[in-house]
């Protein structure tokens, strides 16, 4: 039997990353958790469930924090999933703190990935609060997938309207997510759901990837070196590409090309364009150097 999988979307942002996930009419179940009622309401997800806004105290590594309106009952129909997904923007807080809570609690019973967004440095406060929560988090999950928002001031074309680059992360985050689950749930022939599972399982501080091109050479090669969380990922141990393309021998002949370091999991769609979203795992290394 396919693992079940749940998406989770927290806080407003998290909210958002669902509704845009549920466009991609994903077979996965959706919840999204807020505290902002407005909000919540605007979400596309399959099941809303409204929070207090939550009262924060970091103390040493825990995390003190009041969430009422998760009931018993909410947690106890978590332990139905073997794989669950929690996405949000760092740095708010109801995302930061119900993300952080939630995957304290659901690893005990499935495999927990969290996809964060890390804010804009000039968001200073929350900026700072995402990286303070950053290093909890990342205990608390068994593979965290990161982005930041910065990455959009360095790759988004200067002339594009802040509204707009503002939504670029939501295509990218909602088309991994579902590549991921879809990969795990109904898995094409050649894709080893079983390792990809087990790696997600302990696949540690890892970031988003993504590029486009003319070929798919190229969509690859800009996507390796441009990742959404600015450290390098030489280090990485392992690779989920996922190709959206018309040129499916096209891309297999790229991958064959990369230096054969990583264990790569490929996954693709036939789309117009070449276009990569993808993740590498495995950056622990890198990511204590970016705190120093
Ligand atoms: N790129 C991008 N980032 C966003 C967007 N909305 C929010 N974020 C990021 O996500 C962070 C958290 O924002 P929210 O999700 O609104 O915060 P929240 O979890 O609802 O927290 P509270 O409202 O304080 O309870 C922000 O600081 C931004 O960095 C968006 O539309 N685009
Ligand atoms: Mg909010």
């Amino acid at each position: 039997m396919s693992p079940k999988v749940l998406l989770i979307g927290l806080g407003g942002y998290g909210g958002r990353l669902i509704s845009k996930i549920s466009e991609m009419k994903t077979q996965e179940k959706t919840f999204v958790l807020d505290s902002d009622r407005n909000c919540l309401e605007m979400t596309k997800a399959k099941r809303k469930i409204l929070i207090e806004d939550p009262v924060i105290s970091i103390k040493r590594d825990h995390v003190l924090q009041i969430l009422s309106g998760t009931s018993r009952d909410f947690f106890a129909s978590l332990e139905e999933y073997d794989l669950i997904f929690l996405c949000c923007g760092l740095g708010g807080r109801t995302g930061t703190v119900a993300t952080t809570l939630i995957a304290n609690i659901a690893r005990n019973f499935a495999t927990v990935v969290c996809l964060a967004v890390i804010p804009f440095a000039v968001e200073r406060k929350r900026y700072n609060m995402a990286l303070q929560f950053l290093e909890i988090l990342r205990k608390m999950c068994d593979t965290l997938i990161l982005m930041e928002n910065d990455w959009l001031f360095r790759n988004c074309p200067p002339n594009m309207p802040t509204r707009e680059a503002l939504k670029v992360p939501e295509g990218i985050i909602a088309t991994t997510i579902t590549a991921m689950a879809n990969a795990i749930t109904s898995p094409i022939a050649e894709f080893d759901a079983d390792s990809f599972l087990k790696l997600l399982s302990s696949g540690g501080t890892s970031t988003m990837l993504f590029g486009e091109g003319k070929s798919c050479f190229e969509a690859l090669e800009s996507c390796l070196s441009r990742p959404l969380f600015n450290v390098d990922i030489s280090s990485a141990n392992s690779l989920f590409l996922h190709f959206e393309t018309g040129k499916k021998s096209e891309a297999e002949s790229a991958v064959y090309s990369l230096k054969p370091d990583f264990n790569v999991f490929l996954s693709f769609r036939e789309n117009e364009g070449e276009r990569v979203f993808g993740v590498a795992f495995g950056i622990e290394p890198e990511i204590e150097r970016y705190w120093r």
